[in-house]
């Protein structure tokens, strides 16, 4: 069942992928900005999510569907699709090569403190990478088996992180930098939460964390990792949320989080 589900993520990431990727060569037109002027979204991320939608609806139609640019579906069959159509949409405007569209289903609500993820995909058409993965079956790139680095320490350790669309908040998450990065090896920017836990599960990051994010941004992720060995969650023994997101190496994980509540990472935040 999950594989099927995994192959089914897959088949519709992959057709979402090449359409994104046509209309970045056609132009990318702003639809519409959302949370701030900063939150734009495009209409390939509407073409993207409305086409994942349909192809869903037409291979289980009792499925729910959670995505990012259009109103939730409830679940009959106990599964639901968590889609993000264009993740990383800024560097997608900016035609920077690190954009993703995400797929993943879950069992129970969609709602990340209580689902169980089952299967999912991250695909960046640009660099033509697809990241997937099944629950207790592994984690692949391009079909070949990835793994978390282990064995790291936080003093060699390379992060990623992002920064939300609220001014307040992007100052509030540039503290917490601060705090870090004299504790790290170093911290990458790289635009897209889903390809920074896809980073983790293949070794090109040791770690990331990000407070801020939608059940979209790290639904496929957090598997795909979580399937390469890393420990995903968030503070205190919670499941990865807005609330806080971070993704390492067990070990690191422990030390990381601790580092993070050192930094202030659970402190309230205005804005
Ligand atoms: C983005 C995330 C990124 C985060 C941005 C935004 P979007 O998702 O991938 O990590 O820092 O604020 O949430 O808006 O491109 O789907």
């Amino acid at each position: 069942m999950t594989r099927e589900l995994q192959d089914l993520a897959t088949e519709i990431a992959l057709k979402a992928g090449e359409l994104i990727l046509r209309r970045r060569t056609e132009g990318v037109t702003v639809a519409a900005t959302k949370s701030s002027a900063e939150d734009v979204v495009t209409l390939a991320d509407h073409e993207s999510e409305a086409l994942i939608r349909s192809l869903l609806l037409d291979a289980r139609p009792d499925d729910g569907f959670f995505g990012e640019e259009s109103e939730a579906s409830s679940s009959t069959s106990g599964l639901t699709w968590i889609v993000d159509p264009i993740d990383g949409t800024v560097n997608y405007l900016y035609g920077i090569p690190n954009y993703a569209v995400s797929v993943a289903v879950v069992e129970g609500e969609p709602d990340p403190h209580t689902w169980k993820a089952l299967a999912a995909t991250v695909t960046n058409p640009a660099a033509g990478e697809t990241f997937s993965a099944a629950l207790g079956e592994g984690a692949t790139l391009n079909g070949r088996t990835i793994r978390a680095n282990s064995g790291v320490s936080a003093s060699l350790a390379l992060l990623g992180t992002g920064f939300a669309y609220n001014a307040d908040r992007r100052i509030w998450q540039a503290g917490i930098v601060q705090h870090l990065i004299g504790e790290v090896r170093d911290i990458r920017r790289m635009g897209s939460a889903e390809l920074d836990l896809c980073s983790v599960a293949c070794g090109r990051l040791d770690g990331y964390y990000e407070r801020g994010l939608n059940p979209w941004d790290h639904a496929a992720g957090a598997l795909i990792a979580q399937e390469a060995g890393a420990r995903v969650g968030g503070l205190h023994g919670a499941a990865a949320s807005a609330d806080f997101t971070l993704a390492a190496d067990p070990a690191l994980f422990d030390v990381l989080h601790d580092l993070l509540l050192d930094a202030g990472a659970e402190a309230s935040i205005l804005g």
